[in-house]
């Protein structure tokens, strides 16, 4: 039995009771309490049932969900008791939803030897409650059974966005593939799956009024990987998926560079220069972008928009790329951020963007993507590896880079943190690995550019404290990794980018201020493997880690 409550992400209150605790298994029910006669909250039913299948399929433990409880049993309820202990949220909600209303995540847990209680004001925290009790349950069990250690937890999120980017264009990842990450998103409370959905190598979802973005356009991807595209009803099935663990899909639909695959598409709207005479650096560069003075140009922005904003409807924002849009002179890409913006605007919905977008004019509801904590003179030491074309003009971004977080604060724009450093999951493992096997795929995975990163950097550091110009949580709307994939062959090479540094992500996005203890972290990261390991997922066995 554990005496540790083996919680990731950690929790904001627990104390450790003296009881040996509460023993789970297939006769334990999940009662729903009613507030009135038997009008549960429905919402609260679908929690439950949520929570019976994922310790399922977590452990193999069966439970039954019920409206009494005769015997010893997990016992889930609407109220906000003792909450007020747990500070509230900062940030911004990717769906909109208000942090003290229906979406205040703030939950308890109270394990004893006779009985679990889980309350918290929304379904939502309810369920936020539930993923740590399923680790629990998870960390202990053995043929069936688990005796959860007695703990009192009072907990909820630092911040209120905690998210994860992710690369679809690179590498195309199938439906199955997405739906395992958001099962992993959903067990260490990431609540934001951010889907870069266009890029140079293709493009991802239909837009009915430009059918060659799909019939073109999303064929492809990195050298000779195939491509695809999610139609409109995998669309809604992933939009479902996530909504049923309390993630929001956000939409990126990348502009004004990262745009050849549009150009592909719709040859009439790419850069009239001959394409031989474009630079093509295979993955990193786009080659051209769009061009704001040609009406044709915002015409298609706008079948885009009013194509795939109905498809996410739980998103309040759009993702408008904006970075890397190499060429474009300031004023250009100023301007073309600016109209994108008005459009979303004009469509009802919020403007999230890569920190470029800060050399527009931003207003106060928009969020500022912050990953370049890359140095120019740093750079330079990439020279004779990279074409100096190339070199230069990205040289001159990160010049400019340096004032980008800066502006958004002035304009009272919150920002999401996602330095490359710390949250780049597409840098090789600084760790080696316990597995020979893997030990090989470490030698090709992750950008070569970037020098590697340990599953201990990843959690040694503060998003506020350790980032240059933000000085308080309120200036953050929250923290997001990113993972890229060019080096990322398909779904195993996800996976061994996620596992283990996605539950650090998580640490720095929802646990208290400051640096992680790594000694601390560590066990409770070990534990993590037999889920992984249960579900199928493929996972980094790192060297400084004692797996369980
Ligand atoms: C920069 S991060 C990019 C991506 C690349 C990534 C590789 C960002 C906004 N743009 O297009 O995939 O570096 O790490």
């Amino acid at each position: 039995m554990t005496r540790v409550p083996l919680i990731v992400p950690a929790p904001a209150v627990l104390e450790v009771g003296r009881s040996e605790g509460f023993l789970f298994c297939g006769a334990t029910r999940v009662v729903v309490e009613s507030p009135g006669a038997d009008a549960s909250d429905p919402g609260l039913e679908d929690v439950v049932r949520r929570f019976a299948a994922d310790v399922e399929a977590d452990t193999g433990i069966g439970l039954t969900v019920s409206h009494e409880a005769p015997g010893p049993a997990v016992q889930v309820s609407i109220r906000g008791t003792d909450l007020d202990a747990v500070p509230v949220a900062a940030g911004m909600r990717a769906d909109g939803a208000s942090i003290t209303g229906a979406a205040d995540e703030r939950y308890g847990l109270d394990v004893s030897d006779e009985r679990i209680l889980v309350w918290g004001a929304t379904p939502e925290a309810v369920h936020r409650g539930l993923t740590s009790l399923r680790q629990l349950v998870a960390a202990s069990a053995a043929d069936g059974r688990a005796l959860v250690g007695a703990v009192r937890v009072l907990d909820g999120p630092r911040f209120a966005w905690r998210g994860l980017s992710l690369d679809v264009v690179r590498t195309f990842h199938d439906v199955e593939t997405v739906e395992r990450v958001l099962d992993m998103c959903s067990l260490y409370k990431i609540n934001v799956l951010h889907l870069h959905l266009s890029d140079d190598q293709g493009w991802r979802l239909e837009v009915p009024s430009r059918p060659a973005l799909t019939e073109v356009g999303s064929a492809g991807a990195v050298g000779d990987r195939p491509g695809g595209f999610y139609s409109l009803e995998e669309v809604a099935g992933l939009v479902a998926y996530a909504a049923d663990r309390f993630v929001t899909l956000v939409p990126e639909i990348e502009m004004p560079g990262h745009a050849a695959a549009i150009f592909r598409s719709y040859p009439e709207l790419g850069p009239r220069v001959a394409a031989a005479d474009l630079p093509s650096h295979g993955a990193a560069v786009a080659a051209g972008t769009l061009d704001p003075t040609r009406p044709e140009v915002w015409r298609f922005v706008e079948d885009v928009l009013d194509a795939v904003l109905p498809q996410f409807p739980q998103s309040a924002y759009v993702h408008i790329g904006g970075d890397e849009a190499f060429g474009m002179d300031h004023d250009e890409h100023a301007a073309f951020v600016e109209r994108a913006i008005a459009l979303v605007r004009d469509r009802g919905r919020r403007v999230v963007g890569w920190q470029e977008i800060a050399r527009a004019d931003l207003d106060a509801d928009m969020i500022v993507q912050h990953w370049i904590d890359i140095r120019a003179a740093d750079a330079e030491t990439l020279r004779g590896r990279v074409p100096d074309v190339f070199l230069d003009v990205l040289i001159g971004n990160l010049q400019s880079a340096v004032d980008d977080v800066p502006r958004a604060l002035e304009r009272g724009a919150r920002v999401i943190v996602s330095p490359s450093a710390r949250l780049y999951f597409d840098r090789p493992h600084g760790d080696a690995s316990t597995d020979d096997l893997q030990n090989g795929v470490r030698a090709r995975l992750g950008m070569p550019v970037y020098p590697p990163a340990t599953i201990r950097s990843g959690v040694e550091w503060d998003p506020v404290a350790d980032v240059e110009h933000v000085t308080s949580d309120d200036q953050v709307a929250g923290v997001e990794a990113a993972l890229w994939c060019e080096t990322v062959t398909g779904r195993d090479d996800l996976e061994l980018l996620l596992l283990p540094r996605l539950p650090g992500a998580a640490e720095k996005a929802w646990s208290a201020a400051g640096s992680t203890d790594w000694d601390e972290y560590r066990e409770r990261l070990a534990c993590q493997s037999v889920v992984w390991t249960r579900r199928g997922w493929r996972w980094y066995r790192a060297d400084t880690v004692d797996w369980a």
